[in-house]
């Protein structure tokens, strides 16, 4: 555990905590930032009330995230409103070795990707458990117009995958959300642009050609920094 997490949180919740003080370094003084979603991102946003006075604001990747940052006084920023962000810090739901990452387990996978690629720098927090080798054994989210759904689904499913539409849940964009299981993602960047060619398709949850710049990944022997 790291010196600085708070011993009553489950142990995963300290390795999330840990990365998510850790990325509060690349934080540029004086420059809007860009925050993401989750629950290592809500370790994030905490951490980042205590330097709220070195930072002008920040745009959020999701209205929960908007929500949080206001709660601690941090002023929300319409990403209309800036020309650059100094760095976006945000989770993963896989991260590969060279920081290509599925997410979206959130459903905020567009707003996500328009903030990171907004972004000069992408910092990824994670526990160690989001590491694997190759990407797809998390499903990969895919956010779909709805009057699509089925024609996109039996396009996921010429992949190879087995898409599940994740009922019940609205994007922030009014879009749903289709899981594609049991798929083996080799190519990231490739499948990344080819699920995103298909009309109805909004955006899917590979963040491949824009990856993780530095990934702070957090294990029982303290937080680990690839870059
Ligand atoms: C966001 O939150 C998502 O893109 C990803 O799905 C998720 C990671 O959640 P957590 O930090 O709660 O594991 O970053």
């Amino acid at each position: 555990m790291n010196a600085s997490t708070s011993p009553s949180l489950s142990p995963q919740d300290q390795l999330k905590q840990a990365v998510a003080l850790a990325a509060l370094a690349y934080v540029p003084r004086g420059e809007i930032i860009g925050v993401g979603t989750g629950s290592t991102a809500n370790f994030f946003i905490d951490g980042l009330a205590s330097m709220k006075a070195d930072i002008p604001g920040a745009v959020a990747s999701s209205e929960a995230t908007a929500k949080r940052l206001a709660s601690h006084g941090i002023k929300v920023v319409d990403l209309n409103e800036v020309t650059a962000l100094g760095v976006y810090v945000d989770g993963a739901d896989e991260i590969d070795p060279r920081g290509h990452m599925i997410k979206g387990g959130g459903a905020a996978l567009t707003r996500e990707k328009i903030v990171a690629s907004v972004a000069a720098k992408f910092i990824c927090i994670a526990d160690g458990s989001k590491e694997v080798p190759v990407l797809g054994k998390f499903p990969l989210p895919v956010e779909v117009i709805p009057m699509a759904r089925e024609a996109i689904a039996r396009q996921l499913a010429k992949l190879g995958g087995t898409p599940k539409w994740r009922e019940g849940v609205v994007t922030d964009n009014g879009n749903i959300i289709l899981d594609v299981h049991g798929l083996s993602i080799t190519d990231p960047v490739a499948t990344e642009a080819l699920i995103n060619s298909w009309p109805g398709v909004v955006t899917n949850g590979l963040f491949a050609a824009r990856k993780a710049d530095v990934a702070l990944i957090g294990a029982a022997g303290g937080v680990k920094t690839i870059t």
